[in-house]
């Protein structure tokens, strides 16, 4: 899976945020355009503070849906005896498959998988398909009073507040038919990260069935958690009433693409030279291929140290979190030593991508004077190295296959966030006191 392999690198690489060239750079700096009148305490040196934060949003869940017409019909509804209900989703292999629908003679019975979910893929890498009844339960939602089910069942329980739990658990002695017996629940696989569930409730079985919520996550007990009441997020109403739509709207407003953002590479060079890439063209083969598909910077900061410039790369978030890449809402704060005029690259991986990469683009970013932060973000894009497949946002299944393409803005037709959703990259010119400068 991409981000681990991007935290491993981190692990590995104690990464120390490194400059070369600092002595000189740092000279040439201080009169270039400098109105020294204006300034008569601090003057602007070559030492600028930049600052990286991923603002994505940090949701819960990956997708999430609702099914609410049967297979065949053309409004939405129970699916009755030979009926069934159909959705699709991507998913890549850190990703497990929850859904929840009503038992509809019941009270507040309702379908569902254990709190983990359903594994998607086996080995991480090969996909599940077949029959997956067997992991699928009946459960009490513990918010209303069983009755007997079937056609006669009034639906007039008393309200109540207890644990969610298998129905077998609750021991009210009626007799729900079983799971095997009832429904059919089965998965293919589309290819391209997607899949698709059908859940058929069986000729034979003991009752109707309503529409399902359904969610992609990764942390378990997205619907309930066994052993505890209802969250009160809408299962209630759905294992009481048959109605998946507070749940299903629930789940939406909390699911979406969330990505890490890679340590951060920078490089400060002349416009023309394009150090990291030049768009349009094949990779150069010194390190962008690994930042981009792996999220580790440490060979390309190799190969242009190799080549006479002052590059670094920086891992440390800010708030005592250590060694790293960016989760929503976490930093990373460095300092790079430049001279205005020179251009100022930056690549850091997109985590959650094949070989996506944000970059300031081939000439890099010209560094100016001026004591304000500003913000770079809209010089900021993402990129796609051309070294590996694109897959699904978020949905990564394959690593190391062939892609022989060029380094250019990402344009693929897949639902990439931009840029700036994810990233926020600002940058401070410092100043210092004039005496200090003239110790020097
Ligand atoms: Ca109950
Ligand atoms: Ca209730
Ligand atoms: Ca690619
Ligand atoms: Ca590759």
């Amino acid at each position: 899976m991409k981000s681990l392999r991007l935290t491993l690198f981190v692990v590995l690489a104690t990464v120390m945020f490194t400059q070369c060239k600092k002595d000189n750079l740092n000279d040439q700096s201080v009169n270039n355009g400098l109105k020294k009148a204006e300034l008569p305490d601090a003057i602007p040196s070559g030492s600028y503070t930049v600052m990286v934060e991923n603002v994505s949003t940090n949701y819960m869940f990956f997708e999430s849906g609702v099914s609410s017409i049967p297979e065949g019909a053309s409004v939405a509804g129970p699916a009755h005896p030979g009926e069934s209900f159909k959705f699709s989703f991507h998913a890549g292999p850190n990703h497990k498959l929850s859904f929840a629908t009503m038992y509809g003679f019941s009270n507040d019975g309702f379908y569902a998988p254990n709190g983990d979910g359903i594994s998607l893929f086996s080995n991480a890498t090969t996909p599940v398909t077949g029959d997956i009844t067997s992991q699928v339960m009946l459960w009490d939602a513990g918010t209303e009073m069983n009755q007997m089910p079937g056609a006669g069942n009034m639906h007039d329980g008393a309200d109540t507040q207890d644990i969610v739990q298998l129905m077998s658990a609750v021991g009210d002695g009626y007799n729900y038919g079983t799971v095997a017996t009832n429904l059919k629940v089965t998965l293919e696989y589309n290819g391209n990260s997607m899949f698709t569930v059908t859940i058929k409730n069986l000729e034979g079985t003991t009752t109707g069935i309503s529409p399902v919520a359904w969610v992609i996550h990764t942390s378990p007990n997205p619907l309930f958690e066994t052993g505890r009441a209802d969250y009160g997020k809408g299962l209630e109403s759905l294992a009481e009433t048959g109605n998946a739509a507070p749940l299903g709207s629930y789940l939406k407003s909390n699911s979406g693409y969330v990505s890490p953002v890679a340590p951060v590479l920078w490089v400060l060079h002349d416009k023309k030279d394009h150090p990291i890439f030049t768009e349009g063209t094949p990779d150069y083969g010194i390190g962008l291929e690994t930042l981009a598909e792996t999220g580790n910077p440490d060979p390309l900061y190799q190969s242009l140290m190799a080549q006479g410039y002052a590059t670094g790369f920086y891992a440390t978030r800010e708030g005592g979190l250590g060694d790293g890449p960016l989760f929503p809402g976490q930093k990373y704060k460095f300092t790079i030593e430049g001279h205005v005029g020179q251009s100022l690259s930056i690549a850091s991986m997109l985590g959650a991508s094949n070989d996506i990469f944000f970059s300031t683009g081939d000439e890099g970013i010209k560094l100016s004077n001026g004591a304000a932060e500003i913000n770079l973000t809209h010089f900021i894009e993402l990129y796609d190295a051309g070294t590996e497949v694109n897959e699904y946002p978020g949905a990564q299944t394959q690593a190391n296959t062939v892609e022989n393409g060029i380094v250019r803005q990402l344009s693929d037709g897949l639902p990439w966030p931009k840029a700036s959703q994810v990233i926020k990259v600002t940058i401070r010119q410092n100043v210092k006191q004039k005496e200090s400068d003239d110790l020097e």
